[in-house]
């Protein structure tokens, strides 16, 4: 059972940061010799992760009192190793910078650049890569398995057995930046959000309260980390409760199953593709197979589905397979998550549910004006401590997206009942697929420059395993030819694999309208 492992958990009690002044690291300090992550590597305490991350921010220090809010990317898969680089970063003062280990090297400079990042940590398998894009920006350039003390289990005896160490590490205001994440959006290029340490700690205790977190919890992170349901939702709740968190390098349904068979976790979270998938792996199985499966995800006490849409006919299939109602909750990078069914109470098909505590929404008309009535759609809007600080460095961006102090999601409810429901999203050109957010207008900004293609147009077409797939319109210049394996090939080295085109169609003439915009609808038509 996941509880045999808490008795002893908080009876070693790191000494040498009392406080450090960021929320998340003080709360988990307390957790001492209980298991806070699982990895290929073996297992990993909290004194263990605290410990090495003091190490990672003393190297970042280098001597300085301060990183005083210098970005510091790193690209490291789901491990113990990223946890380490994004608190040793916070622990010298600076700004952690996730990059996402399926970008080609475009995009991690886009966001590198962006970012303004001085210092890039990075894993050995990703060296060859960053390394040529540190130097040419002059960058500090660090390998993480060589900044750390050690990444196995038995560090565990070696670490309490050192004498408390004095690394003058900076107190960190909570009000202080910490993270910037990339999210597309309506601009073709993907905006940086800013958070504070106040508004993960927000975005986190929200999450404790409503789902019922412990420290006896054990979950299985099959998220990617560079974004906020992996970050936030996954790992830092279960690091700020004392839960233990198992990472699996990168998601493969097949060994999700053999894990929740083997292990005993007591919640999972994960975006409705991973469901569908897992399902998929469910119906191929042999019936005895299939109840050992059925059985080992009715021992948990929570499952949870969010950053989409979940089809109803997915919640119905997973009641019937494993008796569990998902519970489904709404968030995005700006604001962690906001708004949720409940642990307790009726989950309601279809609907994301009602705010957490210490979130207020509200929906509003085109004419800009707070509905005060069920059942009339609108934008929702959103206020509270888990909401972002700012658009890095885009201060008219940012402030285009807040109305008096509310901040404009894109997307329209309404609430029904009490309950809120997804009716879509404001604009057109931004795409949901697997629970990547998408724009379509930075892949047909990158598609265009391929010789072949005159114009083109991205949309978004329904799918029921990915939600929404990346789907393109094209018109190519005459007498040239371009195959979608080709134009596959081709994009690999430029957009991220989940941005590719799954779908083409060839056409002489993109629908418009008498002012001459392209109509998405018509162009959604033609597939
Ligand atoms: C992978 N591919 C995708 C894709 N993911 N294509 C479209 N959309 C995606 N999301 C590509 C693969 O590279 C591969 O390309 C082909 O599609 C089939 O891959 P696969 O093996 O079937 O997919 P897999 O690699 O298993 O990845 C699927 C996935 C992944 C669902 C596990 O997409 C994923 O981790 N999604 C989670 C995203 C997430 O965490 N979003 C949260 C955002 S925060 P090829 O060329 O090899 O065929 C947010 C706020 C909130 O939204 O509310 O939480
Ligand atoms: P991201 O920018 O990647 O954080 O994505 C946030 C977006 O995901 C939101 O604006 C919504 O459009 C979408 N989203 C998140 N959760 C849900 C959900 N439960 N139902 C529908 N859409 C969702």
């Amino acid at each position: 059972m996941a509880t045999s492992k808490t008795s002893a958990k908080r009876t070693t009690t790191i000494t040498t940061t009392p406080t450090c002044g960021i929320p998340l690291i003080d709360s988990a300090v307390e957790n001492g010799s209980g298991i806070a992550i699982c990895d290929d590597q073996g297992e990993h305490s909290y004194q263990s992760l605290i410990l090495q991350a003091q190490t990672v921010a003393s190297v970042l220090l280098q001597g300085e009192q301060d990183l005083k809010e210098r970005r510091v990317a790193f690209l490291i898969p789901s491990s113990f190793s990223y946890v380490v680089a994004q608190w040793g970063t916070w622990l010298a003062g600076g700004i952690a910078v996730p990059l996402c280990t399926m970008h080609p090297t475009p995009e991690l400079e886009y966001v590198i650049d962006n970012a303004e990042v001085d210092i890039i940590i990075t894993h050995p398998d990703f060296a060859d890569r960053l390394q040529p894009i540190a130097e040419a920006r002059g960058c500090r350039f660090l390998l993480i398995n060589e900044l750390s003390v050690g990444m196995g289990s038995e560090i565990d005896t070696e670490l309490s057995a050192m004498p408390n160490r004095s690394l003058a590490l900076p107190h960190i205001n909570s009000n202080r930046r910490a993270m910037i994440v990339y999210t597309s959006g309506t601009t073709n290029r993907p905006k940086g959000v800013v958070t504070t340490h106040d508004n993960i700690a927000a975005q986190v205790s929200c999450l404790i309260e409503s789902w019922g977190w412990t420290r006896d919890d054990s979950t299985l992170l099959v998220l990617p980390l560079h974004h906020v349901h992996g970050i936030v939702a996954v790992v830092c709740s279960a690091l700020w409760i004392g839960a233990t968190c198992e990472m699996m390098g990168q998601f493969d349904a097949e060994e999700v199953w053999r894990r929740f068979i083997k292990k005993n976790y007591t919640l999972f979270m994960a975006v409705p593709t991973i469901y569908v998938k897992l399902a998929k792996v469910w119906d191929s199985a042999a019936e005895n197979k299939q109840q050992s499966m059925s059985e080992a995800c009715r021992k948990m006490r929570l499952m949870i589905s969010g950053s989409a849409a979940l089809p109803v006919s997915v919640l119905e299939k997973w009641q019937g397979m494993v008796g569990h109602t998902f519970l489904e909750r709404y968030g995005m990078t700006e604001i962690g998550m906001a708004i949720s069914n409940p642990l307790h109470g009726e989950r309601r098909p279809g609907y994301i549910g009602q705010p957490l505590p210490g979130v207020t929404v509200r929906l509003v008309d085109e004419e800009g004006n707070a509905i005060t009535e069920e059942s009339i759609p609108g934008e929702i809007q959103i206020k509270g401590a888990n909401v972002f600080q700012e658009y890095w460095k885009k201060p008219d961006t940012t402030a285009e997206n807040f109305k008096d102090g509310w901040f404009c999601s894109g997307d329209t409810a309404v609430l029904e009942n009490g309950y809120y429901r997804i009716l879509g999203r404001n604009s057109v050109d931004i795409i949901k697929s697997g629970g990547f957010k998408i724009s379509a207008l930075e892949i047909e900004e990158e598609l265009r420059k391929h010789p072949a293609i005159e114009e083109c147009s991205v949309v978004g077409i329904e799918n029921e395993e990915w939600g929404e797939q990346v789907c393109a319109a094209l018109i190519l210049h005459s007498d040239q030819e371009l195959k979608l394996h080709a134009l596959k090939e081709w994009c690999k080295d430029r957009i991220a694999v989940y941005k590719i085109p799954k779908a083409v169609i060839y056409i002489d003439e993109l629908p418009r309208n008498i002012m001459g915009k392209v109509t998405k609808k018509d162009v959604k038509k033609l597939f």
